[in-house]
């Protein structure tokens, strides 16, 4: 698994406007309506991590859902974490 390139993370970056690069980690914050229903999204994304054998760090502050991606073994940003990031996207 390769870390992402320059060119590949600025492309992600245009066409996933609500994510960021931190160092090798990809983050997002998802707003829910209420604890609730964050935590019906971290079920999801957890549901969707164990499909994917690649979890995510999550932070959760009654109606906001931190996401953090990064591919530990490579100790980089890697495809997996951009996978995993357009299917939570979905979610
Ligand atoms: N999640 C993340 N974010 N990065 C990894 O490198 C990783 C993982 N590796 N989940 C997987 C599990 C690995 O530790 C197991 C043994 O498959």
């Amino acid at each position: 698994m390769a870390r992402l390139d320059e060119g590949a993370r600025a492309r992600f970056l245009d066409e996933h406007p609500a994510w960021s690069i931190d160092g090798e980690s990809l983050t997002r914050t998802f707003v829910l309506s209420d604890f609730n229903e964050a935590m019906g999204f971290v079920t999801r994304v957890a549901l969707a991590a164990e499909v994917a054998d690649h979890h995510p760090d999550i932070d959760i502050r009654w109606n906001k859902v931190g996401i953090a991606l990064s591919t530990h073994s490579e100790q980089a940003l890697t495809s997996k974490d951009t996978q995993l990031a357009e299917q939570i996207d979905s979610l």
